[in-house]
């Protein structure tokens, strides 16, 4: 049979998190308050509109659609900014030499992401060739924790969800992955990732045998 393998992008095979952070934090401080490195941790997985209303309600700010719409462009334009000088460096450890693997063994490849700014982040990292389907902010209408990111990459690749196995470094993704009838494969800190099959610290501690082990079980 075939299996997919359905990667999130930032903080399971690039670190692009310390640039959210650093652009979300300019804007939050552009409007007169602070935003920590905590908080940052639950914007994770969730989708630019939806992490600037977090951040605003911490802030104690409230904004009209428009403002809102003009606040989360200036976050992007920071952001992409920062993206732009993004190099091969900043793939995270493991990931390259999985992904030569999981080709190499014909496991099907798609990426699974809540960013509009994937198609960017993959050129600048050399990671594009790798996948066979990319699913991201510009095509999905619903933010992890909702299936639909995941189950739309399992149906370009024609491949039944049952053997599907997500690689997720934030709760919101795991809890998707588990929602659209996958395995999950939680990268990082355990706490964060409840109810994951697998954890590892990186991809580097992963082998084929045991992803394609978890979709046996
Ligand atoms: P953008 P992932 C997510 O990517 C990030 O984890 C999250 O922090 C970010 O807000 C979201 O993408 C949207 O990103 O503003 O570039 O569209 O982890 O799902 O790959
Ligand atoms: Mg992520």
């Amino acid at each position: 049979k075939t299996i997919a393998c359905l990667f999130d992008l930032d903080g399971v095979l690039v670190d692009t998190a310390v640039y959210h952070y650093k652009a979300w934090k300019q804007l939050a401080n552009s409007l007169g308050f602070d935003f920590t490195e905590a908080q940052n941790e639950h914007l994770k997985g969730v989708n630019r509109m939806r992490s600037l209303d977090m951040i605003l309600n911490w802030g104690g700010v409230e904004k009209t659609e428009t403002q809102k719409l003009a606040l989360a462009a200036q976050k992007n334009e920071w952001y992409v900014a920062m993206i732009d000088r993004m190099t091969q460096a900043e793939v995270l450890p493991g990931s390259v030499a999985l992904l030569e693997n999981l080709r190499q063994a014909g496991i099907k490849i798609a990426l699974g992401s809540a960013s509009k700014n994937s198609g960017m982040i993959l050129q600048r990292t050399k990671l594009t060739h790798f996948f066979d389907a990319i699913v991201d902010g510009n095509v999905v209408s619903k933010s992890k924790p909702d299936p639909e990111v995941f189950v739309k990459g399992a149906q370009l690749l024609g491949v039944p969800v049952a053997d599907c196995v997500v690689f997720e470094d934030a709760q919101a993704g795991i809890e998707a992955a588990l929602a659209g009838g996958m395995k999950a494969i939680g990268v990082g800190q355990e706490a964060n990732l409840k109810g994951a099959q697998l954890y590892v610290k990186d991809l580097s501690q992963l082998s084929v045998k045991d992803i394609v082990a978890l979709t046996e079980k």
